[in-house]
């Protein structure tokens, strides 16, 4: 019998999917909620308060003590670990860990102590930032700079120099404070943090995850000097890898043997991110099948033919974890925009799903928003706070349902104009994370992108999709039946576009793109 894990460590969250590849079965799904299940880190939506609202920083050891919470949670349901052969994982994209030199000595921990209470002597900066910090505009500018160009740090790396990528948020940490990035002996991805503390053992980045780093020569498959210098000097000593996603990086460690009860000599493969681990977990490996993801952030990816990059510089390319390259767009406000809409008008899911399918017409009355509750990414827009312009009831905030459609089509319509520059209008299109099971936003993203919307009977891709990642390099089982079994569509919710509402989004997205350009000039 072959269990694996696959492990998901959000921005939100962190959860553990279990796969038998004999039964075909999902044996385990179980999430820690950083918000409800450990409240004294203050960090209700998974990251700290900052005064500056373009800062965004996590507490990492957080993330230990939910990993410890959630293998207990297991051992104390009655699931035994120590059927599992291999684990692997899933880390939100480009948040960085600060280690000192101790961190390699501390991986041999002392099982009578917690996790975190080791590791936190290790921290050469007091907390990780994260993917939804935006605020290294100057450094992004200096790398372009001394990389020979914006030009020439897309064709190495895939993408302009992006204030969330880790190149630019290590280039700040140097400058902020030079003494603390010198004693820096490691500079982990969240991914690459969770799977060293899995293995006892320093694990390198994998080439999926790395490639959001401004760092990586995506053609050569390892860091690039050029860049490497632009950021921040003697970095690639501090880097680990990269290293193909499919690389052992090593055996779990005896803590969790002797705490948790894992077999000893536990495979543990390299994590990778939540992009490239979803990308395997909606079986779409292969081009054609477009994946749009509704979570803390909305994405839309897809594998790619051939390496395309964004003319506009806010698209990317990363590393498919089955090989070659994946396209990807990242929206900073999804859910906790859709929750903010929610929460102003005190509905429920299936309120907001009614106020879009039965309350309102597509291109709601004219009604249009700019839905930036937070700093956005794609676009750029670093001014937060939603921007209204309709009727006298709508800008005032006194329809709800006009509120509801408004957000729900201006999310549909920005991933839309985002991701033209991939170049392929997909008939197909899977969704997936928490709001995909919300009627209302399926229809408009159906409309929106003329495309049928399929649903995985598996909530968390990523999740399922480290677990997938974890089974091919472990069992040898081929991606296309591991995807055939695991990744299976539910096709009775798949939902198609009316062809009535064609000619208005049509029509909107090009009203929405001349807001864009009137309200922030881009
Ligand atoms: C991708 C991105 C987000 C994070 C968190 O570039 O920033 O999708 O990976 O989910």
């Amino acid at each position: 019998m072959a269990e694996l894990l696959g492990l998901d460590s959000s921005t939100q969250s962190l959860s553990a999917i279990v796969i038998d590849t004999d039964t075909g079965e999902i044996l385990l799904d179980e999430t820690v909620h950083y918000g409800d299940d450990l409240p004294q880190y203050n960090s209700p939506n998974g990251f700290l308060e900052n005064p500056d609202p373009l800062v965004k920083h996590s507490d990492p050891m957080m993330w230990l003590e939910a990993l410890e919470m959630l293998l207990a949670r297991g051992r104390d349901k009655g699931f035994d670990w120590s059927q599992i052969k291999g684990i692997s994982g899933s880390g939100q994209q480009h948040g960085s860990v600060y280690l000192n030199d101790k961190f390699f000595q501390a991986l041999n921990y002392d099982s009578s102590k917690s996790l975190a209470e080791q590791l936190k002597p290790c921290l050469s900066r007091a907390s990780a930032v994260i993917w939804m910090d935006s605020s290294t505009s100057a450094e992004c500018a200096e790398i372009a700079r001394a990389a020979g160009g914006v030009a020439e740090v897309v064709r190495l790396s895939g993408s302009r120099p992006i204030e969330r990528f880790t190149g630019p948020q290590i280039r700040k940490f140097y400058k902020e404070d030079p003494a603390a990035y010198e004693k820096t002996a490691r500079i982990h991805l969240v991914s690459s943090f969770m799977a060293s503390i899995l293995a006892g053992a320093d694990a390198a980045i994998d080439l999926g995850d790395g490639a959001g780093m401004n760092l990586l020569e995506l053609a050569a498959a390892d860091w690039n000097d050029k860049l490497l210098e632009a950021t921040a000097p003697n970095l690639r000593e501090k880097l680990a890898g990269p290293v193909p996603g499919s690389t052992q990086v090593g055996e779990i460690a005896p803590y969790f043997v002797e705490k948790y009860g894992f077999s000893p000599g536990t495979a543990v493969l390299a994590w990778s991110g939540d992009n490239p681990c979803s990308l395997v977990g909606m079986g779409a490996i292969e081009p054609g099948t477009a994946i749009i993801s509704l979570g803390t952030s909305d994405t839309f990816f897809a594998a790619m033919r051939r390496p395309v990059t964004d003319p506009k510089g806010y698209g990317h390319v990363f590393g498919n974890p089955a090989g070659g390259f994946m396209s990807l767009i990242a929206v900073k406000n999804g859910s906790l925009a859709r929750e903010a809409v929610l929460n102003r008008f005190g509905l429920d899911w299936d309120a907001f799903a009614k106020a879009v399918l039965e309350e309102t017409p597509a291109g709601n009355n004219g009604n249009l928003m700019l839905p930036y509750y937070e700093a956005e990414i794609t676009p750029l827009v670093l001014e937060p706070g939603p921007k209204l312009f309709g009727g006298d009831a709508f800008v005032n905030w006194q329809d709800g349902p006009a509120a509801v459609k408004a957000i729900v089509e201006a999310q549909a319509v920005n991933l839309k104009i985002h991701s033209s520059w991939i170049g392929e209008e997909p008939s197909i299109i899977r969704v997936t994370g928490g709001a995909s099971k919300n009627p209302g936003i399926l229809q408009v993203l159906a409309d929106v992108f003329g495309a049928t919307l399929q649903r995985l009977n598996v909530s968390n891709s990523a999740g399922l999709g480290a677990a997938l990642r974890a089974a091919n390099a472990v069992t040898g089982i081929p991606w296309d039946n591991l995807s055939d079994v695991f990744s299976a569509v539910e096709p009775a919710t798949s939902v198609k576009p009316i062809p009535a509402n064609a000619a208005v989004y049509a029509e909107l997205e090009h009203t929405f793109a001349a807001k864009l350009n009137e309200t922030y000039g881009i």
